[in-house]
């Protein structure tokens, strides 16, 4: 045994169990404890074998660490055969999440068991891969192809009653699991059932055409994702071949997404995302603050979003606005966006009525009196925001964490404006905040620690990815969008159009290209902001000509039917001859020869503004780490994911 697998027999039945925090992984450690307990079990007194797992959780998959670098044998796809061959009735007994290679251990043994809160599943293409242990043979044998087509190829874990109800799952056990488990394979015992091996199934009856039209609906739903249609092919390889040469398909699949930078971006993307949940220099015990209650000041867009996120974690929210009419408004959209997510089943009428009661609303600042923090979301204006937080820091309670969504404002100088400023910090959503996971979190240089550490947690509980951002204009997110919005006005007067330069970067893997995103945020927005900067700041007119002479046209983007595109009753962009003659004239004021430009030199000039400026902010110490920038840009930008973020993808040419 090692020191994460331990053997012991209990009542002649052998007790193996994993121990390898924090969710029991197939590190080389666990594979060797593993083999050298089933090889012990079968010369041993034991009548039949029970896997479980310390924790909160069975087997989570393979320890991803691990990957890229040499294997180290046992491997897994050979541990499980040892497994599954064993003379002595094996029975895997789940709780928490059996997750790919966990859930192919499970599926090595002859049954298996769980509590009814377990989940199962295969997130492998999640990481740009494929189940490489017998996954993609040994699920069709029990549930049939359909069902593990949908399972392997979404991804997405199914409950342990589902999985019983496809067969994948035998027994659920109420109560204690080891205990439930011992009992019911005594029971398999008494009963003289049979060691039921997986792999020599057959694979129930399936549609003949089912692959093909598997492989034609994946062409939507996954464009661009190699995995997916390579899972297709594995169990087709399971229903149409013998074992032994559908786990050879198999592995000659799982190499290929292994081998390819789309699986290593997303698997960078995978440790980014949880790596910039980490605070360089803060205590990973540092306190946190209670929040139970949020007062949101500002019931627009941004301000009922925000409501929505915290309401939907469950936290009651008092909403302020400066008239009842506003008020209402504003609740009035929350109660659309609600209507909307159970119209499109992402959420039960139940779960909108019960969120949607923890939101009240109030035209009174009295009413923040007792609220644990409020987030500030009024439009940006510099000095309207510090009258709200002199006016917080006067009624909100000692402790109370006052937070700014302002997407661009000095969060010092935010600060400055209260007697507390070690109590305020930016939170700063992304449209529609309800919906979007990033959470930029702006530490201001007075910010405490403690309130660092609350709103990381709170980021968790709210379902957002925090990433930590210093102070400079722009913070991360926005601050990259600048040079990159600039270098695409540029490309428009040196001989781009708007749809030229939009589809070079959908195709290459963004999901809307510049000038669809400028339209989608309104061209008025930048047009007013410029109004408060000097030509300095403003940088080089020749970046922002375009934009200026559209809205000065009423084309102010979708919200006014027409910007860089001109947009149809549905909102589709529609090129327009107008805008191609605007774009030429403002060339022609400076004297600028237009060429034709290639979609190669369109993406790596877009791509390369954002690498540089990402740079800078790394240089500045604005973001701790280059992956932070990456989760930034993902989650916030609409970065390819397989791409693993702008830093990795520059690292990788
Ligand atoms: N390998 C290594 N470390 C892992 C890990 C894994 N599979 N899963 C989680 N961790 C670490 C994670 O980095 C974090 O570390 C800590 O555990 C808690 O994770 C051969 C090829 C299980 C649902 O893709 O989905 O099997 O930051 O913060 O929110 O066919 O972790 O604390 O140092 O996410 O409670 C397939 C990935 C692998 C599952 C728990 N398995 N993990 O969520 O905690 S490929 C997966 C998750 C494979 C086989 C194929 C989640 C979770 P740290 P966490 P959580």
């Amino acid at each position: 045994m090692s020191s994460t697998v331990s053997y012991s027999l209990q009542d002649n039945i052998g007790v193996i169990n994993v121990n390898n925090p924090p969710v029991n992984a197939l590190s080389h450690a666990v594979r060797q404890g593993l083999l050298d307990a089933i090889t012990t079990a079968q010369s041993d007194a034991s009548e039949a074998v029970v896997i479980v797992c310390e924790g909160r959780t069975f087997i989570a998959g393979a320890d991803i660490t691990e990957f890229g670098k040499p294997l180290q044998s046992p491997w897994l796809p050979e541990l499980l055969d040892t497994i599954e061959a064993s003379t002595k009735l094996v029975v895997a007994a789940i709780h928490g999440t059996a997750l790919g290679g966990g859930f192919e251990t499970a599926l090595a043994a002859h049954y298996r068991c769980a509590i009814p809160s377990a989940k199962v599943g295969f997130p492998e293409v999640k990481l740009g891969l494929l189940p490489g242990a017998g996954g993609t043979q040994r699920t069709p044998r029990l549930a049939g192809v359909k069902a593990s087509l949908d399972l392997i190829t979404t991804g997405a874990p199914i409950t342990a009653g589902q999985a019983e109800k496809i067969g994948l799952i035998d027994k659920i056990i109420d109560g204690d699991l080891q205990e439930g488990a011992i009992n019911w394979v005594k029971e398999l015992i008494a009963d003289g059932v049979p060691i039921r091996r997986s792999s020599e199934q057959a694979v129930p009856d399936y549609e003949a055409s089912i692959f093909d039209d598997y492989r034609a609906a994946l062409e939507k739903r996954a464009r661009g994702q190699i995995a997916p249609a390579r899972i297709v092919s594995a169990v087709e390889a399971a229903a149409t071949s013998t074992f032994e040469d559908g786990l050879a398909v198999e592995r000659e699949l799982f190499m290929e997404c292994m081998g390819s930078s789309q699986s290593a971006g997303m698997r960078h993307l995978f440790f980014a995302e949880r790596q910039a949940s980490k605070i360089d220099g803060l205590a990973k015990d540092t306190p946190k603050r209670p929040v139970a209650s949020v007062g949101i000041i500002g019931g627009g867009t941004m301000g009922g979003g925000i409501a929505m996120s915290f309401a939907n974690a469950g936290i009651p929210v008092t909403m302020i606005e400066i008239s009842d009419e506003a008020l209402q408004r504003g609740l009035s959209i929350i109660e659309r966006n609600y209507a909307g997510s159970v119209k499109r089943g992402k959420i039960s009428e139940d779960k909108a009525v019960a969120c949607r009661a923890l939101i009240s609303g109030s035209t009174d600042y009295a009413a923040l009196a007792d609220v644990d923090m409020v987030v500030e979301a009024v439009f940006e204006d510099p000095d309207l925001k510090k009258k709200i937080f002199t006016q917080l820091d006067a009624v909100c309670k000692l402790g109370a964490i006052l937070a700014t969504n302002t997407s661009y404002q000095d969060v010092n100088a935010i600060a400055a404006a209260t007697s507390r400023p070690e109590d305020v910090i930016g939170m700063h959503f992304f449209s529609p905040a309800h919906i979007m996971k990033l959470l930029e979190v702006v530490r201001g240089e007075k910010t405490a620690d403690d309130v660092l550490a609350t709103v990381m947690a709170l980021a968790k509980k709210i379902r957002k990815v925090a990433v930590v951002s210093g102070v400079c204009y722009g913070f991360i997110g926005n601050r990259m969008l600048r040079p990159y919005g600039k270098t695409a006005q540029l490309l428009l007067l040196e001989g781009a159009s708007p749809q030229q330069v939009d589809a070079a970067m959908e195709t290459w893997g963004m999901a809307m290209g510049p000038m669809r995103v400028f339209d989608l945020a309104g061209l008025d927005i930048g047009y007013s902001a410029r109004k408060a900067l000097t030509d300095e700041q403003k940088g080089d007119p020749r970046s922002y000509r375009v934009p200026d002479l559209l809205v000065e046209a009423g084309r102010l983007g979708q919200k006014s039917g027409a910007g860089f595109y001109a947009y149809d009753d549905k909102r589709r962009a529609i090129p327009d001859p107008a805008v191609d003659e605007l774009i030429a004239a403002a060339a022609a004021e400076f004297g600028m020869e237009r060429r034709e430009i290639s979609d190669d030199e369109i993406v790596d000039r877009l791509i390369s503004a954002l690498v540089d400026e990402g740079r800078k902010i790394l240089d500045e110490g604005i973001a701790q780490r280059s992956s932070d920038i990456d989760v930034v840009y993902i989650y916030g930008y609409g970065f390819p994911v397989s791409r693993g973020g702008p830093m990795f993808y520059a690292d990788q040419q």
